[in-house]
């Protein structure tokens, strides 16, 4: 028998100061302790303490030189947390705040997200604490090459296949592929996100965002209801933000937010093409920062050093798509007195543990990020495929599968998260259907 205290307990002590992996772990464990200590076929199994502990880290030293000569030290990671279900696969984050317990919080996640997808994946997360701001496009290739020269020992197409993440797009999929290739002497599939022209597959740049609206969509038709009209709000203008955004535009949803670290932009008539067209030059070509946005088109405000949860506006859907805890329990009460009445996180866990109680107490649907977010490692899933059979497969082809998962697993969370009174719990669903998948793997695999 398990208890919910005593097994965090254990967590935190045998994991000191990660708080984000304590957090992602209480998630999970809130929702299946009192199913595991149901099921007879888990006893004495340890199936806890084992799924917690990574397969393997590794750490490791990243030297460069910068355009002025200095020479610079980095940190590199990569957790390999669970094979049970196929090789380690998840993204790699470049950002200044990224240490251990962050990459552990989305490798635990990424096991349970990669599950839900039902592709054959295994779970695992890296990156470095490099900041690409303001670096020149030579510095982020020499620091990818020398991130490469460690990390291709670790990795492989059968191994552990790495994408991308916060600060890790096609350009440094580019440069850490390239290395990989000349080190290797090997044209494989070992990341995803290729470029379209060198192994990459369709719609893999736009699938996180796109599967996030297809899984609103669903939540949405359960309560025959739709997009169209609603006004929603986003936070975050990298790659999950931007083809979030560009998909609720194509269904005619009122989009009155965006932002990007230094602040917020509210745009209360909702985002034109016209809006979009030029943030996608701002963030993508320039490398800008959103109060451009502002400076630019009268009908846009920006707010500076401030969360888009602060806005004060009259808003349907919030989707989360920047990072982590972003959004906590006062955002959430602000939003529901706002007239919230779903959630769907694009981002990875950026809702806090005492956020999502105000939303299932107050029944708002909320998705959480493992089920919502799921589509862009779905078509990494489906990339690496198309790379094995050495085909390409159309964009309508990989956006219909794309639909098929997102909607298969909407399916699962709706299956395990049902309650009584018809409101689904995904964060119930999600949790107990990923983990159930791969805690009956580990037992069918014995103690490895
Ligand atoms: P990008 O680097 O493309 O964009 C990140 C966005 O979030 C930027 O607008 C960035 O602003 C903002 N942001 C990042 N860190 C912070 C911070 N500490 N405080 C405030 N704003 C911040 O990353 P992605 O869009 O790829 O990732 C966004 C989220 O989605 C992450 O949680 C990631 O784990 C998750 N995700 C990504 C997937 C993918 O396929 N890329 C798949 C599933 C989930 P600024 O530019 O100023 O830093
Ligand atoms: O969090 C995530 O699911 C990702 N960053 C995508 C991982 C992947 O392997 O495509």
């Amino acid at each position: 028998m398990y208890t919910l205290d005593s097994f965090l307990d254990s967590i935190s002590s045998k994991n000191p100061g990660e708080d984000e992996f304590y957090q992602a772990v209480k998630e999970v464990t809130e929702v299946v302790i009192p199913f595991l200590n149901e099921q007879g076929r888990f006893k004495d199994s340890n199936i806890l303490e084992r799924i917690t502990e990574p397969e393997r880290m590794f750490i490791f030293r990243v030297n460069w030189v910068a355009d002025d000569g200095s020479i610079q030290t980095n940190r590199g990671y990569r957790v390999q947390f669970n094979s049970a279900l196929g090789p380690y696969k998840g993204g790699l984050r470049f950002h200044p705040s990224v240490n251990l317990s962050i990459l552990k919080f989305l490798g635990f996640e990424q096991i349970f997200k990669n599950a839900l997808t039902g592709l054959s994946l295994g779970g695992g997360k890296g990156g470095s604490n490099f900041n690409p701001k303001g670096k020149s496009d030579a510095e982020i290739m020499r620091f990818c090459q020398a991130f490469m020269d460690e990390l291709y020992r670790h990795i492989g197409p059968e191994t552990d296949i790495p994408a991308g993440d916060i600060g890790v797009g096609t350009r440094e999929i580019g440069y850490l592929f390239g290395r990989y290739k000349k080190i290797q002497n090997q044209f494989n599939g070992v990341l995803t996100g290729k470029g379209i022209i060198w192994g990459g597959s369709q719609l893999r740049t736009e699938a996180t965002g796109y599967g996030l609206v297809y899984f609103v969509n669903e939540m949405l038709k359960k309560n025959n209801d739709k997009i169209k009209g609603k006004r929603v709000m986003v936070s975050g203008s990298g790659n999950v933000a931007q083809y979030a955004i560009e998909k609720l535009l194509d269904l005619d949803a009122i989009l009155v937010s965006a932002s990007d670290s230094s602040g917020g932009i509210y745009i209360p008539d909702g985002m034109t093409k016209e809006h979009f067209s030029y943030l996608m030059q701002l963030k993508n070509k320039k490398r800008g920062r959103i109060h451009e946005m502002a400076d630019k088109f009268s009908g846009i405000s920006f707010l500076e050093n401030t969360s888009v949860w602060e806005i004060e506006t009259d808003c349907d859907i919030a989707l989360p798509c920047a990072t982590q805890n972003e959004l906590n329990e006062k955002h959430a009460k602000n939003l529901i007195n706002q007239g919230l009445k779903l959630v769907a996180e694009g981002a990875n866990m950026p809702s806090t543990n005492e956020a999502i109680d105000v939303f299932l107490e107050e029944k708002v649907l909320f998705a959480p990020g493992k089920a919502a977010n799921a589509g862009g490692v779905a078509v990494s899933g489906l990339e690496m495929a198309q790379n094995s059979q050495r085909i390409s497969w159309t964009r309508d082809e990989v956006d219909e599968r794309l639909i098929t998962i997102m909607n298969s697993i909407h399916q699962q969370c709706e299956k395990y998260g049902q309650d009584s009174d018809g409101y689904i719990n995904y964060v119930k669903g999600a949790n107990l259907a990923g983990f159930i998948k791969v805690a009956d793997a580990m037992l069918a695999q014995g103690l490895v």
